[in-house]
């Protein structure tokens, strides 16, 4: 697989998860500029990232699909079994995650896509905070006392962990949420994390392991 990211953005999560699950991959940093040229269009026309090239030539969009694909072929144990409670948990979190949670930043991080008056983005960005305060609160109340997002360690939590820094530099800090805030220090331990910080920093260019190395931006 291939996974196109851009530094800062909820594409950590799937990178991280790639790592964890020792699943061939390999990386290709997109700038956001570049997120709006034709190169990058043709892969992901709605210009987000993360996209995925999989290794059988299609592409696939949307954390929640890049992560349940990456995790039917890392093998047996990264998924809770068909039917169970924490299978619906799963698909509860992931569809949460980026129907709640995420979308509670874009008035914050893309008020232009809201109101077309750059002078009102300031209100607007205001106005959100509220709703991403909320987000945090329901974050909270579920990692409360547990160690991951489901009963064992899973996809979720390196999603959670790329956008739960968002609030740092959206509310000047997350420390309101302890539940959140535990999480957060459980993943900074876990290599997974470490290697896909490392990433963002211009770290690893090169192969190591199931990590094939970077590949240039080039239309699909
Ligand atoms: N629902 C999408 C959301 C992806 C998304 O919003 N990604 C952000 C980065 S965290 C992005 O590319 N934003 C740029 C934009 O929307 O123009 C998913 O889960 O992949």
């Amino acid at each position: 697989m291939i996974l196109y990211y851009t530094p800062g953005t909820c594409a950590l999560g799937c990178i991280a998860y790639l790592r964890a699950t020792r699943v061939a991959f390999s990386l290709c940093h997109v700038t956001r500029d570049e997120r709006f040229g034709p190169a990058y269009r043709s892969i992901n026309p709605r210009s987000q990232v993360p996209a995925a090239a999989t290794d059988d030539g299609r592409i696939l969009t949307e954390n929640a699909a890049i992560l349940l694909h990456i995790a039917a072929h890392a093998g047996a144990g990264q998924l809770p079994s068909d039917g169970s409670v924490e299978r619906d948990a799963l698909h509860f979190w992931l569809s949460w995650l980026d129907s709640g949670f995420h979308v509670a930043f874009y008035p914050f991080f893309k008020p232009q896509r809201y109101l077309p008056n750059e002078e009102q983005h300031d209100e607007l960005r205001e106005a959100s905070k509220p709703i991403i305060r909320a987000a945090y609160d329901t974050l909270d109340a579920h990692l409360d006392g547990r160690e991951w997002m489901l009963d064992d360690y899973s996809l979720l939590d390196p999603y959670v962990f790329a956008m739960t820094r968002w609030g740092i530099r959206v509310l000047g800090d997350i420390d309101a949420w302890p539940g959140v805030l535990a999480h957060r220090e459980r993943m900074l331990g876990r290599d997974e994390i470490q290697f896909a910080l490392g990433v963002e920093n211009g770290e690893h260019r090169g192969a190591n392991g199931a990590y094939r190395g970077h590949v240039e931006l080039t239309a699909q």
